[in-house]
């Protein structure tokens, strides 16, 4: 019997040892601690043994029970830990590379270039005002001393809402309104979206961007006007870049202009870029008409004022050299990333 015990114990401790994996180690268990185990077996054996002898026997066998799941538990918590090892190395992040970069957004080229021309006028001590795109006919036009014959008002051009109301086609509606909210002196530019009736080609979109400034002031005078203008040009084209400026009309202003840029391509000379021109038209201006300033309550023999207005996308192709409007709505990442 204690040969039988012992040798019971000894194979149990050799198969143990020997199991190779979590599966054998608990076929190891079954076979000696199973239900039918040899230990048990043994337990089962003891009805057959002289009842003083039971308990030393039983002693001896409970011992070896101890023994066995003793070395059972040693060996599960070897494979245990093998296996966080493992898992562990399988999920272990090197904190030391390089990040994987996401793709980033873009500011879009009239945004780019709407921040600096913002940046311009702001350090002239300009204010950036804002306001509706939905607008009154009448600040969209009567306040501009734009009368109810002219053509700019015909339903072609304008997209209308109803009898009052219109999508703006300048932003000079926004100027109107802070004209009547405020007293002289005035100092503002007022970028936004405007919306013309107008068919998609490369130089015309139904809905584009304008920047307009208005200055009211005390003794405001072209002068004013021109060299504000010039420096804004050399701002955005170069230092070199000098301005012209032709006689032009429009009803919110007297006298009107419009200013041309020397081509920053070729100094003057004439290319394809200014299509042998040699100048660049960028924007229009004048003097504030004395009735568009008398209509909003400012007396034009005691301020006066310039305005311009300046197309934000043409000055976002031109600066970046791109021919054709219609890039700039299509959201194409890889036109857009250029920038
Ligand atoms: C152009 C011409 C211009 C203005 C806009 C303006 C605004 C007020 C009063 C008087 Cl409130 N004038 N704006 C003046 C001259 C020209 O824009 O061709 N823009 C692209």
């Amino acid at each position: 019997m204690s040969e039988d015990l012992n040798s019971v114990i000894d194979d149990a401790m050799k198969e143990i040892e020997e199991a190779g994996d979590a599966e054998k180690l608990d076929q190891a268990r079954v076979n000696f601690l199973g239900k039918k185990g040899r230990l048990t077996g043994i337990l089962k054996g003891m009805k057959d043994i002289a009842p003083e002898e039971r308990p030393k026997v039983g002693e001896r066998v409970n011992a070896a029970r101890a023994k066995i799941e003793e070395s059972l538990a040693k060996k599960k918590q070897e494979f245990d830990e093998k296996m966080l090892a493992g898992k562990l190395a399988a999920e272990k992040i090197d904190v030391t590379l390089p990040a994987r970069k996401s793709e980033q957004g873009h500011l879009h080229p009239n945004t780019v270039a709407l921040n600096e021309v913002k940046k311009f006028f702001v350090g002239m001590g300009y204010q950036v005002v804002d306001g509706p795109e939905i607008e009154y006919d009448y600040y969209n036009f009567e306040a501009l001393n734009i009368p109810a014959n002219h053509p700019a008002k015909d339903e072609q051009d304008t997209f209308y809402i109803n009898d009052k109301l219109l999508l703006r086609t300048q932003t000079s509606s926004v100027q109107a309104h802070v004209m009547e909210d405020r007293k002289p002196p005035i100092k503002i530019i007022a970028p936004g979206r405007v919306f013309r009736a107008d068919e998609v080609d490369a130089t015309h979109s139904p809905s584009f961007h304008q920047i307009e400034g208005l200055v009211i002031d005390k003794n405001v005078t072209f002068a004013d006007l021109k060299g504000t203008l010039a420096e804004f040009a050399k701002r955005m084209f170069g230092e070199d870049t000098r301005v012209k400026f032709r006689p032009h009309h429009f009803p919110f202003t007297e006298p009107s202009a419009e200013m041309d840029i020397s081509c920053f391509k070729c100094g003057g000379k004439g290319c394809r870029f200014c299509k042998g021109e040699g100048w660049i038209e960028i924007l229009g201006c004048g003097m504030v008409h004395p009735h568009v300033l008398e209509m909003r309550g400012i007396d034009p023999n005691e301020y006066q004022g310039f305005a311009f207005g300046i197309g934000l996308e043409r000055i976002a192709l031109l600066k970046y050299e791109v021919d054709d409007m219609r890039l700039l709505y299509e959201n194409d990442i890889r036109f857009l990333k250029q920038f």
